[in-house]
Order: structure tokens, then sequence, then C-alpha cells
């Protein structure tokens, strides 16, 4: 198996070099250099026809990509630690933060990164006032997932740490790397951030 991945910050390869530093697996990866827009080189897109990171390849020559699909198909094969929920009932609750966390959280850092960052302005067209009005809709989700983690937590799917904590640790460092910070009063939230990347994995890179 290959992992075909890109430093951090990358938000997205990040995620299963976290998952798989949090397994313990061995996993080799091949480091596709974005900055030189290797990711939509033929050669990368015939792994991933989006031309995006992380991809995996199997030994059959199987292309698996999307960050989450690449950690379940890892948990199939690894199942311990579990990342993904034990009982039908967390499995849930892990997939339902998963999505949360993508839409709730990514989508405003995602359209803030698109739209209003230098680091982008070559690659799109960009809507500066759109871009700008995520700064707002970042520190929504932020105040929510705030309040969230004061009345549950510890984790973001609750008792145990795994796949959610994964993406929104990403996510909220990803933000912080674009010039958005979690707000000030968001307590709960911070000390989750401190909690999650206290753990030697937030420190595995490429
Ligand atoms: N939903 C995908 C997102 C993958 C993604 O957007 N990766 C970024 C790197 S962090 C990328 O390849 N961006 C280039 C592009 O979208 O063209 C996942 O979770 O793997």
């Amino acid at each position: 198996m290959i992992l075909y991945g890109e430093r951090n910050p990358a938000p997205n390869p990040r995620r299963v070099r976290i998952f798989v530093a949090e397994k313990g697996i061995d996993l080799p990866e091949t480091r596709v250099k974005m900055q030189a827009r290797e990711h939509k080189s033929d050669e990368h897109k015939a792994r991933n026809s989006l031309g995006q990171l992380p991809t995996l390849v199997l030994d059959d020559g199987t292309a698996i990509s999307e960050s989450v699909s690449i950690c379940r198909y890892l948990e199939s094969i690894h199942p311990e630690p579990v990342m993904f929920g034990a009982t039908a009932a967390e499995q849930a609750l892990v997939d339902m933060w998963i999505r949360r966390i993508e839409f709730q959280l990514m989508t405003p850092v995602g359209m803030f990164w698109r739209h209003a960052h230098p680091l982008t302005a070559a690659l799109l067209t960009q809507f500066n006032d759109f871009g700008e009005s995520n700064r707002e809709a970042y520190a929504r989700s932020c105040g929510w997932l705030d309040r969230e983690l004061a009345n549950g937590g510890p984790f973001i799917a609750g008792e145990t740490y795994g796949m959610a904590d994964i993406c929104a640790l990403t996510t909220v460092d990803f933000a912080a790397f674009t010039g958005l910070e979690m707000p000030e009063g968001a307590s709960a939230l911070r000390d989750w951030h401190k909690r999650v990347s206290d753990r030697p994995s937030a420190a595995a890179n490429s």
C-alpha cells in the first residue's frame, strides 16, 4: 500500500497521518508536491480523477480517495484502537459528527481559503466579499461546537477520541494557517484543542 499525500498544513492528508499514528500502522507515504501542481498531473489524476490528496493505492492497484474513506478502510484492516465507534450507536454518532464537522466547520474554512486568501488567488476567480463573509460563518460554527463540547465532551463524539476529533483538529489548525482563529471566548473548544493537540499523533508529518 502507498499513501499519496502532502505535508502540513494540507489538512486532508494530515487526517490520514494522524489516524495512522494513532493506530500504529506502518504506511509509507509518497509526497505529491502541491505547490508544483503535481496533484493535477496525469500521473496523479490516474489515481484520483479529481486531482486531490490524499489517495491510498492498495497492493492490487485499487485507489481509494477521500480521507475519511481511506481511514475507514484502514479501520477495517486494523480494528484497534477503535476510531469510528464500537457500538452501533457510537458508529452513528461518529459518522454524524464527521459530517457536521465537514459541513459546518470545514465549509467556511474552505470558502475563505479559496475566495479570500492570497495563496489561492491565481487558481480561480475570487469573490472576495463572499470569502470574507466566511470569517463570521466560521466564528459561528466555532461557537456552536464550543457549546456542544461544554455540554458533552471531552471529545467531539463523546467519551472517546476518534475520527471526528481528527477531522475537527485538522480543520481548526488549517483555519489558523489561513488566518481564522478560534474565538477567544470559546473555552471548551480551546480546551478540547489542547487535549487533542497534546497527543503525539498530532505532530505526525511526512
Ligand atoms: N474530501 C476530500 C478533500 C480532498 C482535498 O480537497 N484535498 C486538498 C489537499 S488538503 C486538495 O487536493 N486540494 C486541491 C484541489 O482540490 O484541487 C478528502 O477528505 O480527502
